[in-house]
């Protein structure tokens, strides 16, 4: 069984190839994002259409992911890529270096879908917003510090370890093992 990996975004492709041991093909295709605050049921949306769309017999998963400000409200949180792609990292950087409170979350859904079965599997991971560090990862890792250390300075396994995605892939991967 190949896991097809529905994301343009190759770095997401890279950390489940870290993780997983199933071979993980990313497939480019631009599902609907529906519009909502729960980031389950947009990913459940996004793998179903998907997996119909892309007519593979394999299974396919989706990623919904966001960074959360906590004295922003939250923001950008289900907009992250728009803002990513419009305002820039650098800028939301700014944003939060006007408050007191920087502490944030990064939080993420893995939506699986196999034609049959569709499972989530979410993650979590706590840290603060800085000013940009490190070469590594994509996105926001350069502004988000966990343990002393932004996601840009970590190695893929040790994001991995810590991280909203890893922590999920690590329920996927059990899930997987134990329902193959
Ligand atoms: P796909 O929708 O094609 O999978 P995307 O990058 O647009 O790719 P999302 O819609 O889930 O993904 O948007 C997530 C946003 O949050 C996007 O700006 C990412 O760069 C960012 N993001 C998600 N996970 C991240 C991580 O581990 N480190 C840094 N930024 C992350």
């Amino acid at each position: 069984m190949t896991i097809r990996f529905v994301t343009s975004n190759e770095g997401k492709v890279e950390e489940a190839r870290e993780y997983l041991t199933e071979p993980v093909e990313q497939v480019d295709y631009d599902y609907t994002e529906i519009q909502s605050d729960d980031l389950a049921e947009i990913a459940v949306a996004g793998a179903k259409e998907a997996y119909e769309e892309t007519g593979g017999d394999d299974p396919v998963v989706v990623d919904d992911s966001g960074l959360f400000v906590e004295s922003l409200g939250g923001f950008p949180g289900p907009d992250s890529a728009y803002v990513e792609h419009t305002v820039g990292v650098e800028r939301v950087w700014k944003l939060a270096k006007q408050e007191e409170n920087r502490r944030a979350k990064f939080r993420g859904v893995i939506a699986y879908y196999d034609g049959e079965r569709a499972e989530t599997f979410a993650g979590a991971v706590p840290g603060r917003i800085v000013a940009p560090r490190g070469e590594g990862g994509f996105g926001y890792d350069p502004i988000f510090e966990h343990e002393g250390e932004t996601l840009a300075e970590m190695s893929t396994e040790r994001k991995n370890a810590i991280s909203h995605r890893g922590r999920a892939l690590a329920k996927f991967a059990d899930w997987l093992a134990e329902n193959e």
